[in-house]
């Protein structure tokens, strides 16, 4: 089912005119029915009753008029429904979740953003979930207020027309942080789009899938094993021959920007010894990526781990627990690894170091042993893959302060 997408804010902003229109209508012809009928029938002008025995004709219009009007309520409603309802095909799904008190969107190539950004003129269905008490996913500028609720999805769609930011907020009350749940929607050019998918997740980049992912591994080998192209193995500051295109050979060192163009299959000659067989991807890697697989050509190291900070920020663990002191819902992360907690544990009070094994047991099974003095809110995250774990414990390591 395709429908003119305008439509369905136009269709919702109908059926709502109407039917505030026509109560508005019908309150002003009953007022001034109202103070007309005053004014005519008081006892001066009227000092006598008439008496009445029925109308039919009144009665066939008080009951036809007020059918035509819901009917035409029911038509307006039932359009506005379908438009809302009806997901164009070909729709891009993103996961939207919500919990206490932010939101998270989950793209189909797995990337996940803290604010939803969509290309402008191509529909977006949204399938929502909620991980802990029912919220609403509330975007006025799409006419979207739709239920999330834990262990069930719900869905929606909208389709922008224009670049833009819109407002996302929670129309559910869901606690104390409830007025923070914001975020936004932002829509912008397709290309831009397709430029900000492709960019580096938060998570970091792992240069040595990325060779896998482009196809390199096809033709260079990572353990010095001869193949199609030169090994990987030891390349970096290796001395390579090139031969340029006129025959001169030179030779070069593999530092960074060597390999920045070699990895393109830019390099400007064709190492001696070889077939020129090296495709050429110019512009057609994203920079985070080809920096993620010079470095791992240079270091060996798959990627810096994911970036702590910004997944504390994803996964709402800011949302209630502050990094300045301040106490949320939860203890301030200032502080508190390398420290030492209060936890109850089978109604005893128990004092535990904040340590690496503590803070994977909270991420594992906060409830084990919750800490003392806080409202048992903190939900479990058994999604996290272990380096994200190892992430955050590093960025609550560096929220330790001076020595920790
Ligand atoms: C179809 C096989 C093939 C694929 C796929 C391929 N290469 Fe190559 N590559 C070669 C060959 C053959 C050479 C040597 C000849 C030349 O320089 O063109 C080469 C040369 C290179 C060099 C220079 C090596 C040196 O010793 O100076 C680098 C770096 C390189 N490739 C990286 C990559 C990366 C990164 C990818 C994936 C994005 C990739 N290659 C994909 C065949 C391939
Ligand atoms: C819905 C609010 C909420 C969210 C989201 C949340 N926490 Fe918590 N967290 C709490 C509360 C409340 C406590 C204390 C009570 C308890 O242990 O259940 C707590 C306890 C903790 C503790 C133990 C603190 C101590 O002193 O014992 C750690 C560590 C922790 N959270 C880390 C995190 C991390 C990391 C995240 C994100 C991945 C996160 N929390 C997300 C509410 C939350
Ligand atoms: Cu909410």
């Amino acid at each position: 089912m395709t429908i003119p997408v305008e439509n369905v804010v136009v269709s919702v902003d109908r059926t709502f005119v109407f039917i505030f229109g026509s109560s508005a209508l019908i309150l002003v012809l009953i007022a001034c029915a109202l103070v007309y009928f005053v004014w005519k029938y008081d006892r001066k002008r009227h000092p006598v009753p008439a008496e009445f025995d029925g109308n039919l004709t009144a009665e066939i219009i008080w009951t036809v008029l007020p059918t035509i009007l819901v009917m035409a309520m029911f038509a307006y409603g039932w359009s506005s429904f379908t438009a809302l309802r009806g997901v164009p095909e070909g729709a891009m799904t993103v996961k939207v979740t919500a919990r206490m008190w932010s939101w998270s969107f989950e793209y189909p190539d797995g990337k996940k953003s803290k604010e939803l950004v969509v290309p402008v003129g191509a529909p977006v269905k949204l399938l929502l979930t909620s991980t802990d008490v029912i919220h609403g996913f509330f975007a006025p500028a799409f006419r979207i207020k739709m239920d999330t609720v834990p262990g069930m999805t719900t869905y929606a769609w909208f389709q922008p027309e224009k670049e833009g930011v819109h407002d996302i907020f929670c129309s559910v009350y869901c606690g104390l942080h409830h007025a923070n749940m914001l975020t936004h929607i932002r829509a912008v050019t397709p290309e831009a789009f397709a430029a900000w998918l492709a960019e580096a997740p938060a998570a970091g980049l792992d240069g040595r899938a990325l060779l896998d992912k482009y196809g390199c591994l096809g033709c260079h080998s990572l353990d010095g094993a001869a193949s199609m192209g030169p090994t990987f193995k030891d390349i970096k500051g290796r001395g390579t021959i090139l031969v340029a295109p006129d025959g001169k050979e030179s030779t070069v060192t593999a530092d960074e920007a060597y390999l920045l163009k070699a990895v393109q299959g830019d390099k400007g000659g064709v190492v001696k010894g070889f077939d020129p067989l090296m495709p050429v991807f110019t512009g057609q890697i994203p920079e985070p990526e080809l920096n993620a697989m010079v470095r791992f050509l240079l270091t060996g190291e798959a990627a810096a781990g994911p970036d702590g900070a910004a997944l504390a920020e994803r996964e709402g663990c800011l949302g209630c627990h502050s990094i300045d002191g301040s106490a949320l819902v939860g203890p301030t992360f200032k502080g508190l690894f390398g420290g030492k907690t209060t936890v109850v544990q089978h109604g005893h009070d128990q004092q535990v170091l904040v340590d690496q094994d503590y803070v994977l047991e909270v991420l594992a099974d906060p409830q084990k042993r919750p800490t003392k003095g806080y409202e048992p809110m903190m939900p479990a995250y058994p999604n996290l893959s272990p380096e994200e774990k190892q992430a955050l414990v590093q960025y609550l390591k560096s929220l330790a302060g001076a020595g920790q």
